[in-house]
């Protein structure tokens, strides 16, 4: 016997321990429908907040997908409306996603048949559920359908867009490959519009609205470009609709079980544009996944695989995207210190720089709300440090590779013993030790070889470990050679010094002024490290 079609409940929440269960055998009994199962599938989902006319607006849908065919698919003036459950009150109606049962079949104009099927999900922001509990549901919704309408009340606000973007972010990392926008087509669709006289109502007044508010500006602040960028990169279309308010007795009667006769009717007029158009054949979107088309079947096997992922994902992405944003912090900060063409900056105060981004960042990463307890948040800390470290250590050596007098480095020291082992090989041959000159004209050789092959490696980038061995030859030959030059400079003062003190002696001996002849001997026995009673008068005498 054939059941009525209903609404039929995939993904439970668990309010104790929010925890999140499909019931795969409910949602095979929807999709493996032999008549459909190998269709392609649309998913048309609408997700937001709770209590502001989700399941209301989908019932309406429904009525098209059954009445389309009649003129008046909206209804009589006093049907009640039914489909999802939906009601007035405060309190939340829906939870965790719903389907319903049956699968429509539309033919587009190419002669090819979809099969479509219409989600609705549990408002986010309800007094039971936790952030991490509506951002599965919307992010499981986001996933498995390939239109999204994100309903909003009145406006787009800042914070629409952030929730947008933290959702999205956990969908995104639940999904393991990525080569193409992650997400199909979003559709803001803004109820109770209450300024058509600046953006008037339905898909025109909306995108030119939508237009102005996810414009990106070089005079926004970071944070503003960055949610919109995002935003930009997750969907392939994104419109936007303006629903005026459908009337008080729809939004405060308790009484009102959805008959037209109480619906403002510049509501119904707005609806009978908004709803063909969404549901239009042509412009329903086959779901893909990474660009290859979904079938019911396929569909299935996509929600198993998804439903567990999504919640643990949650946690993870929300600190991940801390990271990813300190980490930007950091990156833009130096960038601006040391980036791009920007000249040579002493290392010294390059790395004051570092310490002090490095702390701001740290700090912008702890300010952020986290999921996941401190543990969980310390590990994605220490993760930041890590990246932070390494972003720091290429900065440090870009920087370097600025100071033209390390780039000539190699070459200069190359240039240097070349003409050194020439006069010594010729001093050598002067004075008879011409076998001695014969090995110093051989390193001058090989000195003049490692010279000219590292021009060629850095003027062709070829076999560049070898010129880093050169570079490395050379900047130890550098370090020995001063080290050796630091040893030999002191040598020669200290003989310089001692020199001045023996003359200063034998003055002050041929003056026999005996006190400043004992100071001075102090002062010689000191500088050499001689015993005590060397040089005394007594000896002398
Ligand atoms: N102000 C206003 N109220 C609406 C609109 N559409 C429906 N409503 C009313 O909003 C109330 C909630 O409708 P639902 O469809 O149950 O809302 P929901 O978003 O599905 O709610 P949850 O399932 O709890 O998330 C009902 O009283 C509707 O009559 C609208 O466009 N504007
Ligand atoms: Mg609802």
């Amino acid at each position: 016997m054939a059941t009525e079609p209903g609404a039929v409940q995939i993904v439970t929440v668990n309010k104790e321990d929010h925890s999140f269960g499909l019931d795969t055998e409910a949602l095979e009994r929807v999709l493996l429908v032999p008549k459909v199962r190998d269709m392609e599938v649309v998913v048309l989902s609408v997700a937001g907040a709770f209590r502001k006319g989700k399941s209301f607006l989908l019932d309406f849908m429904l009525r098209y997908m059954y009445r389309k065919s009649s003129e008046d698919w909206l209804g009589r003036e006093d049907e009640p409306l039914t489909g999802f459950s939906w009601r007035g009150g405060s309190e939340p109606e829906t939870t965790g996603i719903q389907l319903w049962s049956e699968v429509f079949i539309v033919r587009k104009s190419n002669g090819r048949e979809v099969a479509v099927l219409l989600m609705d999900t549990q408002g986010a922001f309800d007094n039971q559920s936790t952030v991490k509990d509506c951002a599965t549901i919307f992010a499981l919704s986001t996933m498995t359908s390939s239109i999204q309408i994100y309903n909003l009340s009145q406006n787009i606000q800042e914070d629409d867009l952030q929730q947008l973007q933290l959702f999205t972010e956990y969908g995104r990392l639940a999904m393991d490959e990525i080569f193409l926008k992650p997400f199909q087509s979003l559709m803001f669709l803004i109820r109770d519009w209450s300024f058509p006289y600046e953006y008037v109502y339905g898909l025109k007044g909306g995108s030119e609205f939508l237009d102005k508010r996810l414009q990106v500006k070089d005079s926004q602040h970071e944070e503003l470009q960055t949610v919109r960028q995002h935003i930009h990169s997750c969907f392939t279309s994104i419109s936007c609709f303006l629903l005026p308010h459908p009337g008080l007795k729809v939004a405060t009667s308790p009484s009102f079980q959805g008959q037209l006769c109480d619906v403002a009717p510049e509501f119904k007029k707005e609806l009978h544009s908004l709803i063909p158009t969404l549901l239009d054949p042509d412009k329903l979107a086959v779901k893909e996944i990474n660009g290859n088309k979904v079938t019911c079947r396929g569909l299935l096997e996509y929600f198993k695989v998804c439903t567990p992922v999504v919640p643990l994902a949650t946690a993870e992405a929300n600190n991940l995207a801390a990271v990813a944003s300190a980490k930007d912090q950091y990156y833009k900060n130096m960038e601006k210190v040391c980036g791009g063409d920007l000249p040579y900056v002493a290392p010294d105060s390059l790395e004051e720089k570092h310490k002090f981004f490095l702390r701001e960042s740290l700090h912008h990463f702890a300010s952020i709300k986290k999921m996941g307890g401190q543990d969980f948040c310390n590990h994605y800390q220490a993760q930041l440090e890590s990246e932070l470290n390494e972003l720091w250590e290429s900065f440090s050596k870009h920087n370097e590779s600025k100071n033209v007098f390390s780039a000539f480095r190699t070459p200069a020291v190359l240039f240097v013993l070349v003409c050194l082992l020439y006069v010594l090989s010729g001093l050598l041959l002067f004075i008879g030790l011409g076998s001695v000159s014969f090995v110093c004209d051989c390193m001058l050789g090989l000195a003049m070889i490692a010279m000219l092959t590292w021009s060629f490696i850095r003027y062709s980038g070829q076999y560049r470990s070898v010129g880093s061995a050169i570079d490395q030859a050379a900047g130890v030959l550098l370090e020995s050679s001063s080290v050796y030059s630091n040893k030999w400079c002191c040598c020669l003062w200290k003989c310089i010094d001692l020199y001045l003190l023996i003359v200063k002696t034998f003055v002050l001996l041929l003056n026999i002024n005996t006190n400043t002849y004992k100071i001075t001997c102090q002062r010689i026995r000191h500088k050499c490290g001689l015993p005590q009673g060397l040089f005394s008068l007594k000896e002398l005498k």
